[in-house]
């Protein structure tokens, strides 16, 4: 499976897949996800960057086609300035628990409503394992609005938007200004850069 322009996204979420798939498409890089969508056993850590790194190893460990671009991992969180950052690390299982209606139901009456979106993507590329952020600030909705997008999206309203949601927004609106596109922007700086180097060979990590 793949090609030399083809990154290998380990991820059990289709929604992050589509979204690097729209975001780097116009790069003529092409995002794929692993034979299946695999349920990652996550670590539970205080911080995305640990967690990025151990989802890096078991995709490195899972992956076994040759020939691709790079393995690509994910490990992202919902920030509430109020709760200090929570669920921040723990926004998987709050999602499942809470759900975004207890979400809401939490912030009933606290009138600081800032909260943000961080993600931290793993690259293994060339042998090497690269690690970028990306953020999206923005303020919860006091509803929940909108069909598109996955997660925590139709509670969030990015300060960089027009006053939607994340959901009410499609793919290419939320792929201006994500903290997903932030952070592939970055590796994709990288990148670039890497590729001009007169001694660089990404292939052979160089
Ligand atoms: P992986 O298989 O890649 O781990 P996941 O959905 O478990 O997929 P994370 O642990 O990175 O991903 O995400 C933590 C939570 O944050 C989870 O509930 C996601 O749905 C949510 N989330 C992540 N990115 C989001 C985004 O862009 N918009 C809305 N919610 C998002």
């Amino acid at each position: 499976m793949g090609d030399e322009n083809t990154i290998l996204f380990f991820t059990s979420n289709k929604g992050k897949i589509a979204e690097a798939k729209a975001i780097l498409k116009p790069y003529g890089i092409n995002v794929e996800p692993f034979d299946s969508l695999i349920e990652i056993n996550e670590i539970q850590s205080a911080n995305l960057e640990d967690v990025a790194a151990d989802k890096l190893t078991k995709a490195i460990a899972n992956n076994h086609s040759r020939n691709i671009l790079a393995v690509m991992v994910e490990d992202a969180g919902f920030f509430i300035d109020e709760f200090e950052g929570f669920p921040g690390v723990y926004s998987s299982y709050v999602h499942k628990t809470l759900g975004i209606n207890g979400v809401l139901r939490s912030l009933v009456g606290i009138e600081n409503r800032c909260a943000s979106f961080r993600c931290v993507i793993g690259m293994h590329i060339g042998r090497r394992n690269l690690f970028f952020t990306g953020e999206c600030k923005g303020t919860v909705s006091s509803e929940v609005r909108g069909k598109n997008g996955f997660g925590y999206d139709p509670i969030f309203i990015p300060n960089e938007g027009d006053g939607r949601t994340f959901a009410e927004m499609n793919l290419e609106e939320k792929g201006q200004i994500s903290h997903r596109t932030k952070a592939i922007d970055a590796f994709k700086a990288h990148f670039d850069e890497f590729k001009q180097s007169p001694t660089s060979n990404h292939r052979n990590g160089s």
